[in-house]
């Protein structure tokens, strides 16, 4: 073990993850550890690597706990918990999983699309309470040839678009600069793409600058007849104001698979039935997460071999 780097592990990973990280590296898990802090300062300059996850993250009081760390390996593509300047000015790089997941997460966003539209969970529930026998279901929402709109447009927002392409539908976008050769509509504002958008779909990053971008007044813009979808952050999206549009019928519906407090889902939503809500599972496939536990795992593998990442984020 003694030539193994050694690993700090934060928070549970895919067991055959972490069954590979175990053989290649001297691998520690700090939540198994009975006093974590502890640990940290009595072990904390022995690692050489950290794996985390987009979940769980790494902040700055952990990297300064870690005064040998040389590399980060995280599982999943946003950054938003992990502390990418603390990395920076220790020269720390840090790895993730971009491109791996876009598929699935794209697949997602149109599940929930779809589903709240068509009203697809709801008509389950009314077969299964057997109100079928004696009720009839509600219409639903045409998709095809609508109007979608897309809050960022990166790896994700650019697959969600191909997909919409299938669907006959117009898109635009809004992001902080245009992008180059896409032939989608670049709309500066915000609410005029909410205004313009039958559908608005979240695909931005987390963090402090999209906080609360979709605000009350986005949802106003998006109008009674439109719906939202957030498949990035629960907190590019003002979750109270997002409530109070849904019971106020102030916009149309919405599908979720992320939240402001994860696991913790707003005990309001339950009772609407204009709201898909999924446990942020947009990635977990077998597959794309096998992709991605390779990733973390080749990352970290490229970075003690040859002194470089496979997919590195950018330096803050
Ligand atoms: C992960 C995600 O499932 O990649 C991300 O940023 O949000 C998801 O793909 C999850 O956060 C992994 O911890």
């Amino acid at each position: 073990n003694d030539q193994k780097p050694r690993v700090l592990q934060l928070g549970r990973l895919l067991p055959w993850l972490e069954e590979q990280l175990a053989g290649h590296f001297d691998l520690v898990l700090l939540a198994q550890q009975p006093d974590p802090q502890a640990y940290l300062a009595g072990h904390g300059r022995e690692f050489a690597g950290a794996v985390t996850s987009a979940a769980v993250g790494i902040d700055a009081a952990t990297i300064e706990a870690l005064p040998a760390l040389k590399v980060i390996s995280s599982f999943g593509v946003g950054l938003d918990k992990i502390d990418l300047q603390a990395a920076a000015r220790r020269g720390i790089p840090v790895g993730y999983t971009p491109d791996v997941l876009n598929d699935c997460v794209a697949d997602t966003a149109f599940t929930l699309l779809l589903d709240v539209a068509r009203r697809a969970s709801e008509a389950d529930r009314f077969v299964r309470r057997g109100a079928w026998l004696n009720e009839k279901f509600p219409l639903a929402t045409r998709v095809s040839g609508k109007r979608l709109g897309i809050v960022g447009l990166g790896r994700i927002g650019r697959t969600i678009a191909r997909r919409a392409s299938g669907f006959d539908m117009e898109i635009r976008y809004h992001n902080r600069r245009p992008v180059e050769g896409v032939p989608y509509g670049y709309e500066a504002s915000l609410l005029e793409l909410a205004r313009w958008a039958d559908f608005l779909v979240v695909a931005a990053a987390g963090g402090a600058e999209s906080r609360s971008l979709i605000s009350a007044e986005v949802l106003q813009a998006l109008g009674p007849k439109g719906f939202l979808v957030n498949i990035a952050r629960g907190t590019v999206v003002d979750e109270a104001a997002l409530i109070k549009a849904l019971q106020d019928k102030a916009i149309a519906g919405a599908g979720l698979d992320v939240y402001v407090d994860e696991p913790r889902v707003p005990e309001g939503l339950f009772a609407l039935d204009n709201v898909v809500l999924l446990p942020h599972v947009a990635s977990a496939t077998h597959e794309t997460r096998q992709a991605m536990a390779d990733l973390v795992l080749e990352n970290l593998r490229a970075f003690f071999s040859e002194g470089k990442l496979k997919a590195a984020a950018p330096v803050a």
